[in-house]
């Protein structure tokens, strides 16, 4: 898989029903503050595409990116577990999305980001239950990679693994400022585009 281009499409405040985009989608989500944005802008190359900060909250809609003229969307989801936002924002992003990825058509999978530096936390074993439950396809990325050596790196990969009880070969690591680990992502990415559920998960 090559990521030969990609365009901003639009935002929704809500998750739609009919998107209007009738192309298959892989859906970005994690903590606010771990790195979404950019993580996108460095799966597509593009260093403005999707908007980052330093300060947490920042993506508080659900963007769609197209990629390579509509082979499929990358979907940048707000981030859950933001501290400073009150109660009924809170509840609304949860909303969003919740509705995104239980009632959306064409996601075919979730990529789950979390801080290389980091032990999961509840919220993202909750995300992770969560997509299990639903059936909903996805893998880890742990982002920052360039934070950490070498050495802690592998050390960290085995914490991310136990604590989300996953083997650590679902658990990529990447850094969006150094630019490394792009190309094990796309090859899931891909994967996931291939993935056709069987009709046991479809009907259930
Ligand atoms: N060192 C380092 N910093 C990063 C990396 N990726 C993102 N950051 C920084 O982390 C901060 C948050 O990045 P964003 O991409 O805006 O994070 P987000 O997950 O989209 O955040 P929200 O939209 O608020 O949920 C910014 O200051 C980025 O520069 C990385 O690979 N390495
Ligand atoms: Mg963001």
């Amino acid at each position: 898989m090559i990521i030969k281009n990609a365009k901003f499409m639009t935002s929704y405040a809500s998750f739609k029903k009919d998107d209007g985009f009738n192309a298959d989608e892989i859906a970005i989500a994690g903590k606010s503050n771990v790195g979404k944005s950019s993580f996108i802008n460095y799966m597509t190359n593009y260093g403005g595409l999707a908007k980052t900060s330093s300060t947490p909250g920042k993506t508080k809609l659900i963007n769609y990116f197209s990629v390579n003229n509509g082979e499929f969307m990358l979907v940048d989801l707000p981030g859950y577990g933001y501290a400073k936002v009150g109660e009924d924002e809170k509840r609304k992003w949860d909303k969003m999305i919740g509705d995104y990825l239980t009632k959306s058509e064409n996601l075919k999978g979730v990529i789950v980001l979390v801080d290389v530096r980091h032990e999961p936390t509840a919220l993202d074993k909750q995300m992770v239950a969560y997509l299990h439950h639903y059936h909903i396809p996805f893998f880890i990325v742990a982002t920052k990679s360039d934070k950490l050596s070498k050495a802690q790196i592998s050390k960290q990969k085995s914490v991310v693994a136990n604590a989300l009880s996953m083997g650590t070969s679902d658990i990529l690591t990447v850094s969006s400022l150094k630019k490394e680990g792009k190309e094990a992502v796309l090859d899931k990415i891909e994967n996931l585009l291939k993935f056709i559920p069987d009709i046991d998960e479809i009907e259930e």
